[in-house]
């Protein structure tokens, strides 16, 4: 049960924090924690909702640089694809990916301006302190052109951003359809696919 407080106590606090700034938007936090539920609810957003690990189809590596900098920084997804970002700062300075529309973006980036100090945590992005790893599991359920940034002040005005394209039918089959169907007898024409182990690069 204690487990289950302390995240709405944390949501309770950054929200009382934004309405003391006047501030009502950021995500959907206002709605989150003024609902019955504690725990971290999905809230499908343009650029897609929180993943499942069980449902990892691809894990992608990027790296980040004090040079303001995502390695790599233009990526393509199918839509349906849940994908494991594992981020990796080279930096010797924090540095963050928050997924996101360019609109929804450089609003954020505004109020981060605004309020250097502010704490914001989503299931879509990832705080990452040199030398550390994160990691973000979401899935892309929309078709569409979105980016990625690290909205630090400074950071995303020097241009530390990535696009991310996400192709494909709104309606796409499961990612097990995708792939050649194949006989018990045939293995030659198996399909290796990337399947995420617990632990790994991490
Ligand atoms: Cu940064």
């Amino acid at each position: 049960m204690d487990q289950q407080i302390k995240p709405a106590a944390l949501v309770l606090g950054l929200c009382a924090l934004f309405a003391g700034n006047s501030v009502l938007a950021h995500g959907g936090m206002a709605a989150d924690a003024h609902g019955a539920a504690a725990q971290v609810v999905k809230e499908q957003k343009e650029w897609g909702i929180a993943g499942d690990r069980d449902q990892v189809d691809r894990t992608i590596e990027i790296r980040m640089t004090d040079k303001m900098r995502f390695t790599p920084d233009k990526l393509q997804v199918k839509v349906g694809e849940t994908i494991r970002f594992v981020h990796h700062n080279d930096g010797q300075m924090l540095h963050e990916f928050v997924l996101g529309t360019k609109p929804e973006l450089d609003k954020h980036a505004a109020l981060m301006a605004k309020f250097p100090g502010m704490e914001h945590d989503e299931p879509y992005m990832a705080h990452v302190a040199p030398s550390k790893n994160g990691e973000i599991i979401w899935t892309f359920n929309q078709a569409g052109e979105f980016d990625f940034a690290c909205l630090i002040v400074g950071h995303y005005q020097a241009g530390m951003v990535g696009e991310i394209s996400v192709v494909g039918e709104a309606d796409a089959m499961p990612i097990v359809a995708r792939e050649p169907s194949v006989s018990p007898t045939d293995s030659s024409t198996r399909v290796a696919r990337i399947q995420p182990r617990e632990g790994d690069t991490l």
